[in-house]
């Protein structure tokens, strides 16, 4: 894998050049890069599962997990590793491949005892022979260590949108939070998964800084996710307009170039999308998923229309890895 980039990231103009060519275009460009370096027409399917639900004290205006806003959610502790086990081997069991755990959380630091509990938790998981994600906030160096350690094998921490446009979404922490936790992970070997939403009323210049700032990282990410905004009542996105699939289309073809050898992962707001325009999305080269009924707290496509869905295009779902990724060689070229 091909992680660790020494070519020059592109940079916003040439996003910006690439984003506004003709849709068949651009999708043609896209089209080229996917193929020249994925040949097998494979899905990754990851499974999520929120272990530790709501409560949390970060006002992310999108998020039916923050405190700070009404939602219908119920809270709930951090799960049991029986409970959680038993879900990871019935995703299995279903197709997926990778399994991430996420919890409502600012963060978790070295010494925290639900450090240790999540640590247990990763060890289960792993020993079943899935890709280990978590999402848990921010992290400092040992927490970082000892997930690593446990057996995490992505870390799942979104920049969600520019740099700029960030503070209008969150306050209680920053951009550059999220940069250094990036840069945590990266450090104790874990690969990362980080990308962002669109339909929070950025502007295409917001979504394509975001790519910019994860193309100019010098390990970029494992992969990308680009999440459609899920309207959740009670969050100031709650009324949220609907994003052109189109938008979505050529956000993914610009992340395809933009990161040859990541997954760019089609996410939440599927639920919204037709079969056939998820095969454009595929076909622009999203190459990975999360699969099962639901996302952390939202509805996602069943497992079964989704392997449908697969095998009417002729995807098979990606064998799972466990190693993480060394970076060996030039990455990202546009
Ligand atoms: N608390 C952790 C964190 O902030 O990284 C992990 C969980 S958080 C829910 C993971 C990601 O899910 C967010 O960064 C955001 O990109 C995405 N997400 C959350 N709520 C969403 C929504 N309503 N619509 C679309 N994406 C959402
Ligand atoms: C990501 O980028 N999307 C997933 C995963 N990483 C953790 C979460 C989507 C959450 C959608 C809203 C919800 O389920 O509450
Ligand atoms: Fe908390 Fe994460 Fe939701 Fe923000 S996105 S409110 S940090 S759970």
């Amino acid at each position: 894998m091909a992680l660790l980039r020494t070519a020059p990231a592109p940079k916003l103009d040439e996003l910006r050049r690439l984003y506004e060519l003709p849709l068949f275009e651009l999708v043609h460009q896209s089209r080229a890069v996917y193929t020249a370096h994925w040949p097998d027409p494979e899905i990754q399917l990851c499974s999520l599962l929120s272990i530790k639900t709501g409560g949390c004290s970060e006002d992310c205006s999108y998020c039916a997990q923050s405190s700070h806003y009404d939602t219908a959610l119920q809270p709930e502790r951090l799960m049991e590793k029986e409970t959680v086990l038993a879900a990871a081997r019935r995703a299995k069991a279903e197709g997926a491949t990778r399994f991430c755990m996420g919890a409502a959380w600012k963060g978790v630091k070295g010494g925290d005892a639900k450090l240790d509990a999540v640590c247990g938790i990763v060890e289960g998981v792993a020993e079943l022979g899935m890709e280990v994600c978590v999402t848990l906030g921010n992290l400092d160096t040992e927490a970082a260590r000892r997930l690593k350690e446990a057996g995490v094998t992505a870390y799942n921490h979104n920049i969600d949108t520019s740099p700029e446009f960030y503070p209008k979404i969150v306050t209680t922490h920053t951009f550059d939070d999220r940069l250094r936790t990036i840069g945590e992970a990266q450090k104790a070997g874990m690969s990362v998964c980080s990308g962002g939403i669109i339909g929070m009323g950025e502007t295409v210049t917001d979504r394509l800084r975001m790519l910019e700032v994860l193309a100019g990282l010098e390990t970029v990410p494992e992969s990308v996710p680009i999440n459609v905004i899920t309207p959740i009542p009670g969050t100031p996105l709650g009324d949220a307009e609907p994003v052109d699939i189109f938008e979505l289309v050529r956000l993914i073809a610009v992340a395809r170039i933009t990161f040859p050898v990541s997954k760019v992962r089609l996410s939440a707001g599927r639920t919204k999308l037709s079969r056939e325009g998820q095969a454009l999305c595929f076909y622009a080269g999203a190459n990975a998923i999360f699969f099962g009924s639901k996302l952390l707290t939202a509805p996602n496509p069943e497992a079964n229309e989704d392997l449908r869905l697969l095998r009417d295009l002729g995807f098979k779902p990606q064998a799972p890895y466990t190693d993480v990724p060394v970076p060996d060689s030039v990455a990202a070229t546009v």
